[in-house]
Parts: C-alpha cells; structure tokens; sequence
C-alpha cells in the first residue's frame, strides 16, 4: 500500500482521511459475523488483476481506484475487536466450518487507499496539491439486533411493559415456556416486601423462559441483555422481570417499587447508553434478515421474527416525535437490509428473496418512516456462498450443490420455492433450510470468497465515500 512520505504532506493526507462508521446488526445467526469476515478477506485480497475477483461489481474496484486494505489496531479501544483471525482459521480451515457464534459488540477498522475520481471540489484540490490518492477509514461496528428490539422500551412505563409482557408469555408456544416463571411470580403479591433472593430467582427464571423462547426460534423477547447480556453478565441492574396484577402505585419498599426501579435503570443505563455511546456514532447501517430460517421454522416464528424488526426498524426513525428524538450525534444516513444466505435458495428464486423482504419491511414500515428518514435499500446477499447452481439432468430444473452436515460430500439438493408475497401462504409453502457448511477450497484463503452480491453492498454503503 502506498502512502505518503511522513511529512506535512502525511498530516494532510490524514487530515483529509474520511472516518465512516458502519454498523452491522441484525438478530443472532442473521450472519453479522461471516458477513463482517467475508467483507473484510475480500478487501484485503483486493486483486485488480484478477478476472475473476469476488470484488467484480464493485465500482471502486472495477475503475482500478482501489490501491489497497490494511487492517488497524486500535491500541486505545474500550470495545472487543472483532475477532477477523479466529472467524477466517474455521471457514478457511482444513475441514472448513462456519465461525463460532459470538454475542455482543465487537469493532475492526479497515482502511482502504484509493485514487480519488476527479470529480468534485475536494477531489479537483487534492489532485492539484499532489494527493491524488486518499484513504477511508472504515470501522465496522458489529452488534446484536436483539439490543435494538429493545428500543421500544424507552416508551413505554414498568406497568405497561408488565402487562403487555404477561399477556405475551400466555400466548401460543410461549405457554408452555413460561409456565415455571409464571407460577412463580404470582406466587407472590407485587406489594410484598421487597427481597433480593426472590428477585434473583425471578428474574433468572424470566431469562431461562426468555432462552427457551429463543431456542424455539421465538424472536421478539425482551429486554435484550438478558439473552445477550455481553458486559453485563451477572449484573444488578438485570435483577427484574415483568409482575403481574400490577394495580395502583407501588408501595414503598415493596417488589412492584423495586422491580420499577429496576426497569428503569435498565432503560437509562443500557438502552440510552447503548445508543448513546455506540449508535449515534454509526454513518451507515446494514441490517442482515434471516427471512430463510424464519420462513423454515413456521408460522409462529415467522411472525414474531417480524414483529421483533417492526421493534428494530424504529431505531431508524429520525422523526422529532421518534423514541431517539433525544439523540445527540450523527445520524444513519444510509440502511441496507440484506436478506442473507441467497446461496440457500435457487437462483431464479433470489430476487424473490429479495422481493418478500422488501415487502415485509414495507408492510413493517408504518407511513414510511424510515424511507422517509435515510436511504434505504434492499438486497438478498451470500456472504460466503457454500453452494452452486446447477440444473437437474432430467426435468432441466435449477438446483444447487452443497453439503449439508451430515453428508460427507457435495449432493444435489432441491430446497423448494421461496413465497412470493408477505405474509406468505403457509399452506402453499414448500422451503426448506438446510444449514449448508463452506467447501474445503484453498482458493479462497487466496482470492476471497465468493459471495451473492457483496460488491453492490459495498456500492450502496460506501460508494460515496470513494470519490
Ligand atoms: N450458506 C451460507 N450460510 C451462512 C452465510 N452467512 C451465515 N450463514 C449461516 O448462518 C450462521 C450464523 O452466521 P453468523 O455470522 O455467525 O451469525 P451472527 O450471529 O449474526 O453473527 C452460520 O453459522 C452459517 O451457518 C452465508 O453467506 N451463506
Ligand atoms: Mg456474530
């Protein structure tokens, strides 16, 4: 990579570097991780004499204005790294496998040297006093999505929240997994004194209720941090859960006042500081849809995977009347939703992928708000594609080629049509997920991997910044 000699000319080729943070959320297994790893491998192994490169597609890249990647280490940051090395030894390995799921937030910077076009003003100054190149700063902020389901909270009061939580938890499968919590707490009147062992025990049975929904592929659970509590393992201000038969003003000293108390806490201490400290610092944000195992899961599932979106997609309204009307800071100018794991579906079937998630936000998008509020885009993406397309020798059919776990080599597989429309017909759908594993190929420890549409990706949330 080359840079300029140390010097008044480094300085101002620092000063003009541009800082873009990028935010990478989405629920647990939408694939932040592989996303943030196949992102960051296929800029490193840029190649521009590659005809073949997985970077093909992305302008940048294709004009031969992309010099070159470097991974930075931030000596001084409070927030883990995201941990790149360890992702890439198991996709990459000698008996390839997807990276170990982690929870929390983690942050990497890459910074991408490129020759400016010669468009625009800076562009035309630069070029005239000898920097024709320029660098972009891209940190990569890596986030549960289960944080932003939590957004809601900040509207609403312990009481109502209790309610509404208590009425969830009698509902569908829910019933069943609540059960134990449930008995539990009405065991004992919210007015009752105040002891801390009780509360311990009921908020670690709300967890264990919350964890049992989460394993039965239920996603609007909430507060967050009790499924992905990340710093906050063990800590006091997790010591509540919803009451029922709250009437009337909490009485002092009494469960319903510490549990109030409590709520509240978690309101100002985690929701705020989180979106104080980490979201109001993000540029662009792309958020990854797992509308694939949803849809594979059932009905139920489906339907509270949406409406734990619907709870997400309120982050990205900047309205004055918005819950973050209060935020101080930058504000998300750009969001992509991805819909990810294309690879899992036949090709023809992609752009339906593409056209149910749209539709789904669409229909999640009350009035607009967010299309309103920043750019927003759409698009079906593979970070890393673990199967290839190929037709059936008999019917001509398109169907892929993969491997699934328990099969020892590559087999041709049908996985059924992707639902046109939202909500889809249930009684007419026939998709199945399988959990594809990453080939054994060492070309992509060399030349990237290859994905579905990771170059435009990179178009829609950083094509501006590389002029
Ligand atoms: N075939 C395929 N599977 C993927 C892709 N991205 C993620 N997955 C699958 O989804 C799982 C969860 O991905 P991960 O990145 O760990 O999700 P995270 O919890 O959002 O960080 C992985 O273990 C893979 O099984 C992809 O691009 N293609
Ligand atoms: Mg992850």
């Amino acid at each position: 990579m080359r840079t300029p000699e140390a010097g008044p000319m480094k300085a101002l080729d620092d000063l003009l570097a541009r800082r873009i943070y990028l935010g990478v959320t989405g629920l647990s297994r939408a694939g932040k991780t592989v996303f943030v790893t196949s992102l960051i491998h296929n800029l490193l192994r840029a190649d521009a004499s590659a005809e073949d490169s997985p970077l093909r597609g992305f302008d940048c890249f294709d004009e031969g204005r992309l010099i070159g990647a470097m991974l930075r280490h931030d000596a001084n940051a409070t927030v883990p790294e995201f941990p790149y090395r360890k992702a890439m030894q198991a996709i990459t390995g000698e008996s390839p496998q997807w990276p170990e799921p982690t929870r929390g937030i983690s942050r990497i910077r890459i910074d991408l040297r490129y020759r400016r076009t010669d468009a625009g003003l800076t562009g035309q100054a630069a070029t005239r006093l000898g920097l024709r190149d320029a660098t972009l700063q891209l940190e990569i902020v890596d986030y549960p999505g289960e944080w932003l389901v939590d957004l809601p909270l900040l509207g609403t009061d312990f009481e109502t929240w209790s309610a509404a939580m208590i009425e969830q938890a009698r509902q569908g499968t829910r019933a069943d997994l609540s059960r134990e919590w449930l008995a539990f707490v009405q065991d004992r009147k919210p007015d009752a004194e105040h002891d801390e062992d009780w509360a311990e025990q009921a908020s670690a049975l709300y967890a264990d209720y919350l964890r049992a929904c989460s394993e039965a592929r239920l996603r609007n659970l909430q507060p967050g941090r009790f499924l992905h509590p990340a710093d906050l393992r063990g800590a006091s201000v997790l010591r509540f859960c919803p009451l029922p038969d709250l009437r009337g003003k909490a009485a002092p000293g009494s469960i319903h006042a510490a549990f109030r108390d409590k709520f509240r806490d978690y309101q100002e201490k985690v929701v705020r500081t989180f979106y104080r400290q980490h979201f109001a610092g993000l540029d662009r944000q792309i958020v990854l849809v797992d509308a694939l195992s949803a849809l594979n899961d059932g009905q139920e599932a489906f339907d509270d995977q949406s409406e734990a979106l619907a709870a997400i997609l309120q982050s990205f309204r900047h309205g004055r009347n918005s819950l973050l009307g209060w935020l101080m800071g930058r504000r998300i100018s750009k969001v992509l939703f991805a819909a990810t794991k294309a690879d899992h579906v036949i090709r023809g079937d992609r752009l339906h992928l593409e056209n149910l998630t749209r539709r789904m936000l669409h229909v999640l998008d009350e009035n607009n708000a967010i299309k309103t509020s920043a750019e927003t885009h759409v698009q079906a993406i593979a970070s890393v594609r673990a199967t290839r397309d190929t037709r059936r020798a008999d019917t001509g059919r398109e169907i892929l080629v993969g491997r699934r776990p328990e099969d020892s080599h590559e087999l041709p597989l049908e996985p059924g049509a992707i639902p046109l429309d939202f909500p889809p017909d249930w009684a007419a759908l026939d998709y199945r997920f399988w959990d594809f594993q990453p080939h054994p190929d060492p070309s992509w420890k060399h030349s990237g991997f290859p994905t579905l549409r990771l170059p435009e990706v990179l178009n829609l949330l950083i094509g501006d910044d590389l002029t």
